[in-house]
């Protein structure tokens, strides 16, 4: 540390003394707080905290509990590749199941008695003098850390449409991601909003209870059929008997995944996906005008692609309607469409997606020269992970990082690894803090943006929550995941400063 430095961090001392200390701060406990946590157990560095706004562990996982909640990626891929878990139930399993899996990482590893719940950080403010973030919590609570780890992630704060009229419903109105299970729905006129991810899957399980169910879809989604089912239990035994087997498994969707990828890179290769595509709409949806409403008009792969086997035969119930249209407005009972049509409801239910444009939400970062990070949809990061004058901070599952074909957990793996490295570099050198390089930063950021644009995402016709209104990408990883995690595999330290 530069004696200046070493000198002023001596002099407010006395000053932080009652302020609680943490060696690495990490927010949220989701899979990559969970994850981080996890590592740093392993390596004995056990002076950590978990902030969790919430009063439970488990980030998504937690917060999507609408009914048929599941996870697209198959659940040996979707788990944390040194906790594989023998007795998944299904190819791809449900949200219970997969919050349970956390919950038991979380007792194995005794990372309870690290989280603090009902604390969501607020403010987090590079002290250059200390060498040490100050964070503040909601519920005002102070504490200091030398590094900082996010685990935000970029879906973790609901978004309700942007329609007029949407406070004044009478009815009952809530987000997939708040899913109110003690609205007995059974009967009622529901309107839902939105054909995404989370809505394929919930539509299914309403529409036989709901008495009419009107689906107000804005821009029909790309859907394959997926290759779900009860996994058997000899393959169970064989996992848990017959080592290397289960490895196995994993690996064969691993890549399998890593080829569907491949069609991101270079559409025409998704030829046979669109074909499938129509084919799986054809099968299941026999009337003309229904079907014409969802084929999607966009290149496959520009927006997320879904796996799904019930959602168009439910959309062929007779108490379903398809509204190809956006929604206009909502008055006191009814929604309009943008189409000029009015449907009268009992509730509304949104599978709007989420706040990914700022992925900070009410965080408010504060860098070693004292200005703010800017909340305004163009936060990058090297590799995702550093930012630049950002000392100390670490994301997992930053800018440029998301997926449309793999599994996350193996971003955030490599991205875990990378933070331990420079956990392990600072101690070798003895220094109290590293940043990524402004210029390596810069360079790289160019390098992926030039790189999105001849990709799926921008160049296929589609207006997705990937792109900000710029036209720009912070979401997407543009490639595949071994390249990434080649690039993580071993930190270039030449593209990094430590202070001291
Ligand atoms: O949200 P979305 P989601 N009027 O943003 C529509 C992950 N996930 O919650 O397409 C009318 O995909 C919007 O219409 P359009 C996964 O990463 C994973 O479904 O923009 N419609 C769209 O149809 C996924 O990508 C799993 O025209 C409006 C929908 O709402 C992410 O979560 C499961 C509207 C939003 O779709 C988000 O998925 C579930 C408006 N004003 C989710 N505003 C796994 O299994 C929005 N829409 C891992």
């Amino acid at each position: 540390m530069p004696k200046k430095t070493a000198r002023a961090a001596a002099a407010v001392q006395p000053l932080i003394a009652e302020i609680p200390h943490h060696d690495v701060a990490i927010v949220g406990s989701g899979f990559s707080g969970l994850g981080m946590a996890i590592f740093l157990k392993k390596a004995g560095r056990n002076d950590f905290v978990i902030l969790e706004k919430a009063d439970d562990i488990g980030g998504t996982w937690r917060d999507n509990h609408y009914p048929g909640a599941a996870c697209d990626v198959p659940s040996h891929m979707y788990s944390f590749s040194f906790e594989q878990n023998p007795d998944w139930s299904r190819m791809y399993s449900g949200q219970p199941e997969i919050l349970s899996y956390m919950q038991r990482c979380a007792d194995k590893y005794d990372l309870r008695p690290h989280v603090r719940c009902g604390e969501e950080l607020l403010e987090a403010r590079w002290e250059e003098a200390e060498q040490r973030w100050h964070l503040q919590t909601g519920t005002g609570a102070r504490l200091t850390a030398r590094v900082l780890v996010s685990g935000i992630g970029g879906l973790s704060r609901p978004a309700l449409p942007n329609v007029k009229g949407l406070d004044n419903f009478k009815g009952t109105v809530f987000h997939s991601a708040r899913w109110n299970h003690d609205y007995d729905l059974a009967g009622k006129r529901v309107a839902v909003i939105g054909t995404g991810a989370s809505s394929i899957q919930f539509v299914p399980q309403i529409a036989p209870k709901v008495g009419k169910l009107v689906l107000f879809q804005r821009t029909a989604p790309w859907l394959v059929p997926k290759p779900d089912g009860q996994l058997p239990s000899l393959l169970k035994t064989a996992f848990r008997k017959i080592p290397g087997t289960q490895s196995l498994f994993r690996n064969a969707i691993y890549w399998q995944a890593e080829a569907f990828g491949i069609g991101f890179i270079n559409p025409k290769l998704m030829a046979p996906i669109e074909k499938l595509s129509r084919f799986h709409l054809a099968r299941q949806i026999e009337d003309p005008e229904l079907r014409a409403k969802l084929t999607p008009t966009y290149t496959i792969g520009c927006k997320r692609v879904l796996f799904t086997n019930n959602y168009y035969p439910a959309l062929a119930r007779d108490n379903v309607e398809v509204v190809a249209s956006g929604v206009k407005e909502v008055r006191a009972n009814s929604v309009i469409a943008s189409d000029g049509s009015e449907h009268e409801v009992d509730a509304i239910i949104c599978g709007t997606g989420f706040d990914v444009a700022d992925p900070l939400g009410p965080l408010n970062i504060i860098d070693r020269d004292g200005k703010p990070v800017p909340h305004d949809g163009s936060m990058n990061a090297y590799l995702g992970i550093t930012l630049k004058n950002l000392p100390n901070l670490f994301m997992l599952l930053g800018p440029n990082t998301a997926l449309g074909h793999n599994s996350i957990i193996f971003m955030i793996e490599s991205q875990i690894n990378y933070v331990m490295q420079c956990l392990e570099e600072m101690d070798k050198r003895k220094s109290p803090s590293i940043t990524v390089k402004p210029e390596s930063s810069d360079a790289y950021n160019v390098r992926v943006q030039e790189e999105l644009k001849k990709m799926v995402w921008s160049a296929g016709g589609c207006k997705s929550w990937y792109i900000n209104d710029k036209g720009e990408n912070f979401t997407i990883w543009p490639g595949l995941t071994w390249q990434y995690w080649l690039k993580t595999r071993k930190v270039d330290f030449k593209q990094m400063l430590f202070a001291g």
